[in-house]
């Protein structure tokens, strides 16, 4: 029988085969050609005695959130607690172009900023519209439902940004579990703790756990260059231009007069010499 695996608890693979859950455990064979089967993944599976026999070959694979078979990122990005961070957001942004999922921008919690912040963040909004990314607040349920058809889409994002609650507030039958953002320390103790592939509005989405810090420290120099897909428009006098030390450099001289977004320049300084 063939199924996806739709959500996974320590051993246990829940593998949806035409409606019907099948939980499956996974045959020592796995381990040892060093492929663990993911969320999203398409599975032959011995459907009587509930083994998985096989992965079928993957699209793509991410690695935090680990999920396979993904069309689409929505980022959910919270503008305050936890604080909006473009650091996060340009991570995951060249990270996502690395695997060509197509990423999507949520801000959540516009409500939570004063006057002058919501001012600066819808200037930051504005930026990665311009530049080619769709960007919504969370508030935009109409907008956000069509984005799922025939497309399998993951959510994810900063744990307490609230993923779960835009899912929640998409369809009120999910009733997935949402947080409280400690005060305390400021940052969210994680709520979701496994990835869980759901049906909704003709699609599949992956609610996810949050993270703090995503590694990539598998890409190339080159790889996270062409991941700020903005630099791709100036022309460069240099072929292959890394658009750091370079003498003359049209982006160096974009973000001099404010074409560029300093904050996405000195993330990608940040982003090269950090590996
Ligand atoms: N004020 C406000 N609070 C929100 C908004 N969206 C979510 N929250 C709150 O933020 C907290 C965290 O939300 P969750 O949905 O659990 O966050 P999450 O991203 O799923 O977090 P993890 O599962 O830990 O990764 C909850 O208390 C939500 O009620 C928003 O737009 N405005
Ligand atoms: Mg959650
Ligand atoms: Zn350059």
């Amino acid at each position: 029988m063939e199924g996806q695996i739709v959500k996974i608890l320590s051993n246990l693979y829940f593998v949806n085969s035409e409606g019907k859950i099948y939980e499956c455990h996974s045959r020592g064979k796995f381990r040892n050609d060093k492929i663990t089967p993911t969320v999203g993944d398409y599975v032959k599976f011995d459907g009587d005695n509930n083994y998985i026999l096989e992965i079928l070959p993957r699209k793509n694979t991410l690695e935090r959130p680990l999920v396979s078979n993904i069309d689409q990122a929505v980022i959910v990005t919270s503008c305050k607690s936890p604080d909006f961070s473009a650091n996060l957001l340009d991570k995951l942004l060249v990270v996502l172009e690395y695997h060509h999922m197509k990423p999507i921008i949520c801000f959540t919690k516009k409500d939570l900023l004063s006057k002058v912040e919501k001012k600066e963040l819808k200037q930051i909004k504005k930026y990665y519209e311009k530049i080619g990314y769709t960007v919504l607040w969370n508030t935009n349920i109409s907008k956000i439902k069509r984005l799922f058809k025939n497309k399998t889409t993951v959510f994810t994002g900063q744990t307490g940004a609230g993923k779960s609650s835009l899912l929640n507030k998409l369809n009120k039958n999910l009733k997935l579990e949402t947080g409280e953002i400690s005060k305390a320390l400021g940052r969210g103790k994680h709520t979701t703790r496994h990835v869980e592939l759901i049906e909704l509005f003709k699609g599949k989405v992956l609610d996810t756990p949050g993270f703090s810090s995503i590694d990539f420290s598998n890409m190339k120099d080159t790889d996270i260059r062409d991941g700020f897909i903005e630099f791709k428009k100036y022309a460069c006098p240099f072929q292959d231009c890394m658009h750091l030390k370079e003498k003359e450099c049209s982006v160096k001289e974009a973000v001099k007069k404010g074409n560029i977004l300093m904050s996405r320049y000195q993330d990608y300084q940040n982003f090269v010499s950090r590996k």
